[in-house]
């Protein structure tokens, strides 16, 4: 026996990008569903990005998800750049009048469930084989199965807010979408402790035993990253091989503050540049990490899913209040030509702060004197902290 749904957006995928189009859309009176593989708890416990553009911090208090936020946040006016433990502070406010916002994705998430559940908002959680169909007809659907089930949802609209792994994007044909790649030859070990933050802003670290990032989640908990070979596995680093590899990487002057302690989550993630054009297909639209990946290193990935999602939440809003289809049919190339900026920054943060295994001498040169030249020119420096505190919408 099969169930089936009616809805106007059907939105595959409950992570940020979700849940964010899916209050934006209720908020403007516009009905969806939303279907996850997943269920609540395990989206909620994803330890993932940390820091808020201004823009992600508007497009959230404009959703109404924003007080818990505002009260915990920690406002970073600034964050630091270490070459062979050297630091030198880039002053995000002096150069743009703006700030960055550190809280976590788990709470933004959690923040979105809650208020899309005190609402009522339909859910259908541990989804299995979730298929969209009929994208190019006005009446797509999105078929599953939940608890042996047979489900069908009914829609004007399907957004594909599946992340990377999803099945949204593989929808479209082959012949249509293009894909552009770079996979990074190292990843990201990342541990969580509930220890206070070595420092009261975050440290990017370019050491020549490799890359490390010193962020936090609040005064009394921190999130360490060090980059690791690609395809290493979390069971060759106990917390005191990860501790003394982070020591050594920051420097002995900034690794005396540095307090340790036992971690609560350890992972590794690969780091990967990919962006899938175009964002369209039909009555089907990519939103977010089924798009695009950055590597984390410019801490775009959840920002940039935020800012698609404000351009499709209009477009999407003005075609049910007018019934014009005008920016439906420019979503694509207008978040394109954003999103390959932000690809540019974080591409080039990686590759500034990294250590590339097939770098020759040359190019270790050209990347200290890279660095030299971004923290003493007064025009190089203002151009990162534009970046980092996010690019305008359009
Ligand atoms: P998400 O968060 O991946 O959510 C996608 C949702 O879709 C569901 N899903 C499916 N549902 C139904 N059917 C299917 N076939 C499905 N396949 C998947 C998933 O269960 C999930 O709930 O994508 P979204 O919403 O676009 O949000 C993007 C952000 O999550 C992402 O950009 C960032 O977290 C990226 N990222 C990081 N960004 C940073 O700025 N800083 C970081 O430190 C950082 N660490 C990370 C990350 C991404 C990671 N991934 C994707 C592996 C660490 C990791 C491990
Ligand atoms: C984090 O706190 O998880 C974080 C912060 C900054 C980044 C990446 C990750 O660039």
């Amino acid at each position: 026996m099969s169930k089936s749904h009616r809805t106007s957006v059907c939105i595959i995928g409950a992570g940020p990008a979700g849940l964010l189009l899916s209050q934006l859309l209720a908020n403007a009176g516009v009905d969806s569903i939303v279907i996850d593989r997943r269920d609540r708890s395990y989206i909620e416990g994803r330890i993932r990005a940390g820091v808020l553009e201004r823009g992600t911090v508007d497009a959230l208090t404009e959703a109404g998800v924003g007080d818990r936020m505002h009260q915990e946040g920690l406002v970073h006016e600034g964050f630091e750049l270490a070459f062979d433990g050297e630091r030198h502070r880039i002053d995000i406010a002096a150069h743009t009048g703006a700030s960055v916002l550190v809280y976590g994705q788990t709470e933004v998430t959690k923040d979105l469930f809650d208020k899309r559940t005190a609402e009522g908002a339909r859910f259908f959680f541990n989804a299995e084989d979730v298929t969209p169909e009929g994208m190019k007809t006005d009446q797509p659907t999105v078929s599953f199965t939940q608890n042996g089930t047979a489900m069908t949802v009914t829609c004007d609209y399907i957004a594909g807010c599946d992340g990377f792994h999803g099945v949204s994007r593989r929808a479209i044909p082959r012949d249509v979408l293009n894909t552009f790649e770079r996979v990074y030859p190292f990843g990201w070990l990342g541990l969580l402790t509930e220890r206070p933050p070595v420092s009261d802003e975050l440290i990017y670290a370019n050491h020549a035993r490799g890359f490390a990032l010193c962020s936090m989640r609040s005064q009394t908990r921190s999130r360490y990253y060090l980059q690791c070979e690609a395809g290493d596995d979390v069971a060759n680093w106990s917390d005191t091989r990860f501790w003394e590899e982070l020591a050594r990487r920051i420097g002995e002057a900034s690794a005396a503050d540095l307090q340790t302690g036992p971690s609560i989550e350890k992972s590794i993630a690969p780091l990967r540049s990919f962006v899938a054009e175009p964002m369209r297909y039909g009555n089907l639209f990519l939103a977010g990490d089924a798009a695009h990946i950055v590597p984390p290193t410019g801490a775009k990935g959840l920002n940039l899913a935020v800012a698609d999602v404000r351009l499709l939440s209009r477009a999407l809003i003005e075609r049910y209040r007018t019934g014009t289809t005008e920016h439906i049919g420019s979503y694509s190339q207008i978040v394109l030509a954003r999103v390959w900026k932000v690809e540019r920054f974080s591409w080039q943060l990686s590759n500034l702060m990294h250590q590339f295994p097939e770098h020759s001498a040359f190019e270790k040169r050209m990347q200290r004197a890279e660095f030299d030249y971004l923290v003493q020119s007064e025009a190089a420096s203002k151009t990162i902290a534009e970046n980092y505190v996010g690019l305008p919408l359009e």
